[in-house]
């Protein structure tokens, strides 16, 4: 549609309770111009857990904000990333989101785009990977259900501290395990790929098996504060709109994750 206007972001890593930053979140998104559909690329929250009957605590106002959005009519999509796991149909039904595990396809314009989280593409997060499928075995979401909300979000927090560090060494949105993640896709057919998970806003052109393609990293709502926008008359942006130069703010995480 010629008035449609996309907004992608990523990595916001909230933690329960966290109002200030979701507030933060919250009124961006909301106040977001125009705004029409909304992707989050992953790991909006540190840790969440979709249970089929009861709600992780401390996340009200982000939620909230969700809700309103797709009051309004913005459509929502959601890819899930390494933090975020299962939302499934109650999430989907409740915010009336489209929800993607492992990534989505989309046409914007002309142009064939593929979105996801990007964990996958450093093949040295092998806890990660672990835990990414490990969360998404029927198995796993029994023994959540059975394990519950309070419970899970401290083991979410010791698998966040035992998983940060290990490999980020990564920081580079740049690096050859994101950029020829990218090239697959492109490859395949994509002009354009998002991902995320780098903490690290990017944009640059992507050249495999003679195709030439654009690769955007959304970067993060931790220090950067940057995020995608597409509409048809301007195409894909990115911004990067936050704070200058890669310094995290006060008391703010910076590892990728
Ligand atoms: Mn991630």
């Amino acid at each position: 549609m010629a008035d449609d206007r996309w907004l992608f972001v990523s990595d916001a890593h909230l933690t329960p309770g966290d109002e200030v930053r979701q507030g933060e979140l919250a009124r961006f998104l909301l106040d977001f111009p125009g705004l029409t559909h909304l992707c989050i690329n992953g790991d909006l929250f540190d840790f969440f857990f979709g249970f089929q009957s009861r709600e992780m605590a401390g996340f009200d106002t982000i939620l909230a904000a969700l809700g309103e959005l797709t009051t309004r009519g913005v459509t929502l999509h959601y890819v899930e990333g390494n933090h975020d796991f299962c939302l499934g149909p109650r999430f989907a039904a409740r915010y009336g989101a489209r929800i993607h595990p492992n990534g989505t396809a989309l046409t914007l314009g002309d142009q064939r785009v593929w979105v996801e989280h990007g964990d996958l593409a450093n093949p040295e997060e092998h806890l990660e990977h672990l835990f990414r499928w490990l969360f998404r075995t029927r198995a796993a979401r029994l023994l959540a259900e059975g394990v519950g909300p309070a419970r899970l979000q401290r083991f979410g927090r010791w698998l966040d501290r035992a998983t940060t560090g290990a490999h980020y060494t990564i920081r580079d949105t740049a690096h050859p395990c994101f950029r020829g993640y990218a090239a697959r896709r492109i490859a395949a057919g994509y002009d354009v790929v998002i991902f995320g998970h780098a903490h690290v806003p990017g944009d640059e052109v992507v050249e495999a098996a003679g195709r030439r393609g654009r690769y955007l990293n959304s970067g993060d709502w931790l220090a950067h504060r940057s995020y995608i926008t597409w509409e048809a008359a301007t195409g894909f942006r990115l911004h990067n709109g936050g704070r200058p130069g890669n310094g995290p703010a006060p008391g703010e995480p910076r590892e990728p994750g």
